[in-house]
């Protein structure tokens, strides 16, 4: 293949260098095996092909009598709102489990069970605690701890009828209002999704507006869920401050004994990152010059975040850090590990190690990890790591010599540190000001996956150049930030290249007060996808500054790789909140015009916020750009109308 067909694969270089090799080596990666599913099923595609029952597969062909409908009579309508609410359910419970596990751990350790785990932030843990209620005032931190972990618990099953407390203390009092008057609030996360499979059971719900409806109380539970997920992993192991580190596969050393931890619970990585610390002696006994611990997906975003660990890859390129013949374990825990890594490893020494019992692979080796004997395990797996060292055969080690620096560790709270530094009393007005002075746009912040159906990389680097060429502040965070970080865009490298006038000026500015010892970057990096509550904090802030609704607020995202049902669900509770939101690969809608038009148009009524679908990354942009150009402006006109008539600017138009 040519370097130009590469070049339609991902835009990566390290990950073109390894896609040679393997072709080479003839062996296949999730780029070949996209390539022999073609063509895909085009009822699957439009969301068209019902498998609810065994009856099924249904498959809908609108033109042809009979087959219009299910067997049950089930329209194309139905058929695609019952599919695409699945997702959400999928993408929800995903995030919420993984919140439950952070939880339950919290509560051991404020119960005084564990020895491996402590209450870190407690500064952010009684902010938490005044915030949901519970009294701090001359209590022991580890009796707040309890009663923050009971409560967040509380969040899943509880039995009455008010609204999840973290959702309902978290979002601005005209959200909580939309929500309410909508019917959307949760009352507990576990009790959405189970209604929502009810819902979607054969025979139950087959109005799709109410189906809808449904899978939008379910995306809010996700959110609900991420939010105690960010929450309670900042107590227990620190919130993130601005760290420096790299990425991309140049980030290996072939000197080194390499571990990759790779899924989305940081429980276990961050458990991986202090064996590592403890037993480099012993990967120096064995011939190494140390240990080198390197992050995959969201897992790796957590430890980037609060320990500088350096990122290999995002989800797409996570077998090609294996092919480097350099790794010698890669530990899992949940979400987004490609059961492909394991065939990988069959070709090389590396040694797969899952940890969950809820996630295995056939094959590999199973440590069982629970908080009782976190270190234990983490021990464990660093020393598989270190005897797999030495099963590897230095003529098989090829490292792409490509890596970036990353200035990374940008939670909430380190933007209004960063803010902080220009304006003290009141940080997030230096972020609204900016807009409303026309400086900055407004902001973007890019979520979401890698997906084959899109060249890797390039559709999420090429929207947020462009963006940030027209002066958008941007932000990010699961895959969408390994892209930046291996493209040198979480650097001031990347400001230096594509920041238009204003962008640049803003950022200067903070950077001459920063007191980091490096320059800040073009892309802020919030953290791993549960983390895109922070994404949410942080425009409800904003709101709420300038006293505008959500939906009036210059703020867009996008998902220009998306693939995951987590993507699906928070791009879901994105344009509830009232936010747009492109998604650059078509989810399976176009079988239902109605479903389609209530995603795109019927959610902005509603809401305020809606779906913008397009694969054109160029147009993407253009599309992004004046969705926030119109929302700053109908800002601008209502300010200066209340100004003139020494009135409150309107608060009833959508943005
Ligand atoms: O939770 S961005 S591919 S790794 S789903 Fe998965 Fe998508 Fe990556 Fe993180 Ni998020
Ligand atoms: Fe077919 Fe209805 Fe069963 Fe779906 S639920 S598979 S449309 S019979």
């Amino acid at each position: 293949m040519s370097t130009a067909d590469m070049e339609r694969r991902t835009v990566d270089p390290a990950a073109i260098e390894m896609l040679s090799a393997a072709e080479e080596a003839q062996i296949l990666t999730a780029w070949d095996r996209y390539k022999a599913q073609q063509p895909q099923c085009k009822f699957g595609l439009t969301g068209i092909c019902c498998r609810i029952c065994i009856q099924g597969p249904c498959r809908i062909i609108p033109s042809r009598p009979g087959q219009d409908k299910g067997i049950c009579g089930a329209s194309a309508f139905t058929i695609v709102a019952r599919n695409i609410v699945r997702y959400i359910v999928g993408g929800a419970s995903a995030h919420s489990d993984h919140a439950r596990e952070i939880a339950y751990t919290l509560l051991h350790t404020a119960e005084g069970h564990l020895k491996d785990y402590k209450i870190t932030d407690s500064e952010k843990l009684k902010k938490i605690a005044e915030r949901v209620g519970i009294a701090t005032e001359g209590r022991e931190i580890e009796e707040i701890g309890k009663d923050v972990a009971i409560k967040a618990l509380e969040d899943f099953g509880k039995y009455d009828h008010d609204p999840c407390t973290w959702l309902n203390t978290t979002i601005d009092d005209e959200r909580r209002e939309k929500f309410k008057h909508t019917q959307i609030t949760p009352t507990a996360i576990d009790r959405s999704i189970t209604q929502l499979m009810h819902q979607t059971h054969v025979g139950t719900d087959a109005d799709p507006v109410n189906i809808i409806f449904g899978g939008l109380q379910a995306a809010l539970a996700d959110l609900t869920g991420e939010y105690i997920a960010t929450d309670l992993t900042d107590v227990l192991f620190g919130t993130p401050q601005p760290v420096l580190t790299e990425a991309n596969l140049g980030v290996l050393d072939a000197d080194k004994v390499n571990i990759a931890v790779h899924g989305h619970n940081p429980l276990l990585s961050q458990m991986v990152v202090y064996a590592a610390r403890e037993l480099e002696k012993e990967a120096v006994s064995a011939g190494a010059k140390g240990i080198n611990l390197v992050g995959i997906c969201c897992t790796g975003n957590e430890v980037l975040m609060r320990e500088g660990i350096p990122t290999a890859s995002n989800f797409s390129s996570q077998e090609l850090v294996i092919m480097t013949g350099a790794l010698d374990a890669m530990t899992m825990d949940v979400q987004c590990i490609a059961p492909a890594v394991k065939d990988m490893c069959n070709c090389f020494h590396t040694a797969l190690i899952t940890t969950s019992n809820i996630s295995k692979v056939p094959g590999s080796v199973h440590i069982e990890f629970n908080d009782a004997t976190a270190m234990e395990s983490a021990r464990k797996i660093v020393r598989i790591a270190i005897a797999q060292y030495g099963k590897r055969r230095p003529e098989r080690v090829k490292i792409p010599q490509f890596k970036k620096q990353v200035v990374g560790g940008f939670s909430f709270e380190a933007l209004m540190n960063l803010f902080g530094k220009i304006n003290a009393e009141n940080p997030i007005s230096v972020l609204t000001d900016a807009i409303e002075a026309g400086e900055i746009k407004g902001v973007c912040a890019f979520a979401g996956c890698n997906n084959q159906k899109t060249v890797h990389d390039d559709p999420t680097l090429t929207i947020a150049k462009e963006l940030a060429k027209k002066d958008v502040f941007l932000v990010s965070t699961g895959c969408t930030a390994g892209a930046f970080a291996k493209a040198g865009l979480l650097s001031s490298e990347g400001v230096e290249a594509y920041a238009g006038p204003g962008l640049k000026a803003f950022i200067k500015r903070l950077e001459e007060k920063s007191g980091l010892n490096a320059g800040l970057p073009l892309v802020y990096h919030m953290g791993s996808c549960v983390d895109n509550s922070r994404i949410a904090h942080l425009w409800t802030e904003m709101a709420k500054n300038m006293n505008i609704p959500i939906p009036q607020l210059p703020f867009v995202a996008s998902a220009p790789e998306a693939m995951s049902e987590k993507a699906i669900s928070i791009g879901s509770w994105v344009i509830t909140m009232g936010i747009p939101c492109h998604v650059g690969v078509l989810p399976p809608l176009e079988g239902s015009e109605l479903v389609y038009g209530v995603t795109t148009q019927i959610a902005r009524d509603v809401f305020g916020g809606y779906y913008i679908f397009e694969t054109d990354p160029e147009k993407a942009a253009q599309k992004l750009l004046d969705r926030l150009e119109k929302r700053a402006w109908k800002l601008r006109v209502h300010k200066a109308a209340a100004e003139k008539y020494d009135s409150t600017p309107d608060q009833g138009y959508e943005g």
